[in-house]
């Protein structure tokens, strides 16, 4: 059977500012929390202590140079365009506008890159979508202020996205505020600038700080609907669906504890306040958010218009998890589903749980969803093709059909999606691991993780693909020679 994706469905890739653009320290960019994370900023296991942090940018991290996009972004979006991209997600690094985070006037020749490239991407019609903070807050603001724990971050990020929202106010209309806001509970240095070590971290302190950014990003909700009516601004959450391990129903209780701290995030952007079911586990924690004047106002009032997310895998829960084997995924981990494959780095590969989610957010929220990130990181070989070197990724294409398929499916249980984004398009630096070996792209970059390489591009087999899938609105996933 096939399937047509609706028409306007907004197809792309998804990116971030400091995994590809390189230029750490160029026309006047501040360092941020990632230009000191050489080995990527995921503590592997929750309670482990925080990534190695250098004082300074050292020569070993790849995000100092990324795959050089500030300076080769016209052939990228070329790439981008002739694939057909609709929409292209791409975050602005807070540090290029605001280098130290607490300035305030922003530095121009920051906001000139950004306009630059939404022009090019206006050229061939691509929409940006655009992340207000992707795991780079201004180093300063991490080490002078404990990033977002601190309340003064929120007219630090204030100023800065009305600053944004106001350049860019005709060239930019969908926007997130935060990537992955729930992954601040796991990865606290990276996602929230907190420098406090992660075992020194109180809860207390840990969902103050996550306080801060609901509140900030309903501001933002706020000032950018002021700024410009049009504007759609979404959340983002890392979705994870969960399973239990077997039908005890202590195993499906242990699910439910699990799913509500990830609901926590989506739940008050979308509703617009504390759910009931957090109040147990505040009190159990002595955990007490200090509310400051109009922030209960600032929720309820400017919630979201769409909830995005991004999309690797799912977990299993039980009621007695040192029973079973645990595996390693994106930020948070869990135990190990017998069903299900991994990949070489240990994410459970499941499609079907794509389509879980898409339902239980619609049926949660009935807001429209985006999906922003899915895809497959892998080792690719570069092997001699007929018009160059290329890459036979037929592992990426099957991974990437099945999800989509059961995209095809949830659009089809009557789920509004405005579209899908693939992490990666291009191949970039990792960053749970900051290694380049973990590709996802349909456009190879010639970079080893050693640093050597001369960056140039090459389609791999997955670009033509890609370009079909988008080409036909998604019929072609159901062709059988492709199966
Ligand atoms: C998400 C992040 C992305 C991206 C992706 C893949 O958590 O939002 O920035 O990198 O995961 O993860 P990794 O790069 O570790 O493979």
């Amino acid at each position: 059977m096939t399937y047509t994706f609706p028409k306007g469905f907004l197809w792309g890739g998804a990116t971030a500012a400091n995994q590809f653009e390189g230029a750490y320290n160029v026309d006047g960019k501040g360092l941020s929390v990632q230009d000191v994370t050489p080995r990527g900023g995921v503590p592997a296991t929750p309670g482990d202590k925080n990534p190695l942090i250098t004082d300074q940018p050292t020569e070993d991290n790849l995000k100092l140079v990324g795959i050089d996009f500030y300076n080769r972004y016209k052939e990228d979006i070329a790439l981008f365009a002739e694939m057909g991209f609709k929409v292209f997600r791409l975050s602005i690094a807070w540090s290029r506008i605001f280098p130290n985070g607490d300035e305030l006037e922003p530095n121009e020749a920051g906001l000139a890159f950004y306009d630059k490239v939404f022009d090019e991407l206006a050229k061939y019609g691509i929409e940006p979508l655009v992340t207000l903070s992707h795991y780079e807050t201004p180093l300063h603001l991490a080490r002078q202020y404990n990033g977002w724990a601190s309340r003064d971050l929120i007219s630090f990020y204030e100023r800065y996205v009305r600053t944004v929202f106001t350049r860019y106010k005709d060239k930019v209309k969908y926007w997130l505020t935060f990537n992955e806001v729930n992954s601040v509970l796991h990865a606290p240095f990276m996602s929230g600038g907190i420098a406090t070590p992660v075992e020194e971290l109180s809860k207390q302190d840990l969902y103050q700080a996550v306080h801060h950014e609901l509140v900030a990003s309903a501001l933002a909700t706020k000032v950018g609907h002021e700024i410009n009516p049009d504007f759609k601004i979404g959340c983002m959450v890392l979705a994870m669906p969960t399973y239990g391990m077997t039908s005890h129903p202590l195993d499906q209780l242990a699910v439910r504890e699990f799913n509500n701290q990830n609901y926590l995030f989506s739940d008050i952007h979308a509703r617009g306040k504390y759910p009931n079911y957090i109040k147990r586990y505040f009190k159990e924690n002595n955990i007490a958010i200090q509310f400051a004047e109009g922030d209960a106002e600032l929720l309820a009032e400017h919630t979201v218009d769409f909830i995005s997310f991004s999309y690797y895998m799912s977990v299993a829960m039980a009621h007695n998890p040192e029973d079973y084997a645990t595996g390693r995924g994106n930020i948070m981990g869990g135990i190990t589903n017998p069903y299900l494959d991994a990949s070489e780095w240990g994410w459970q590969i499941d499609p079907v749980g794509l389509r879980l989610v898409l339902n239980d957010f619609y049926d949660r929220y009935q807001l429209p969803l985006f999906i922003v990130e899915n895809g497959l990181g892998a080792r690719d070989v570069l092997v001699d093709g007929a018009s160059g070197p290329t890459v036979e990724d037929d592992y990426r294409i099957n991974y990437l059909r099945e999800h989509l398929i059961q995209v095809g499916e949830a659009l089809q249980d009557g789920v509004e999606l405005l579209g899908y984004t693939t992490w990666g398009p291009i191949d970039l630096v990792s960053v749970s691991t900051a290694e380049l070996s973990k590709r996802y792209g349909f456009i190879y970059v010639d970079r080893n993780d050693d640093g050597t390489g001369t960056l140039n591009r090459y389609k791999k087999k997955s670009f033509d693909w890609y370009k079909d899938v988008i080409a036909t609105n998604g019929e072609s996933l159901y062709k059988s020679d492709d199966n």
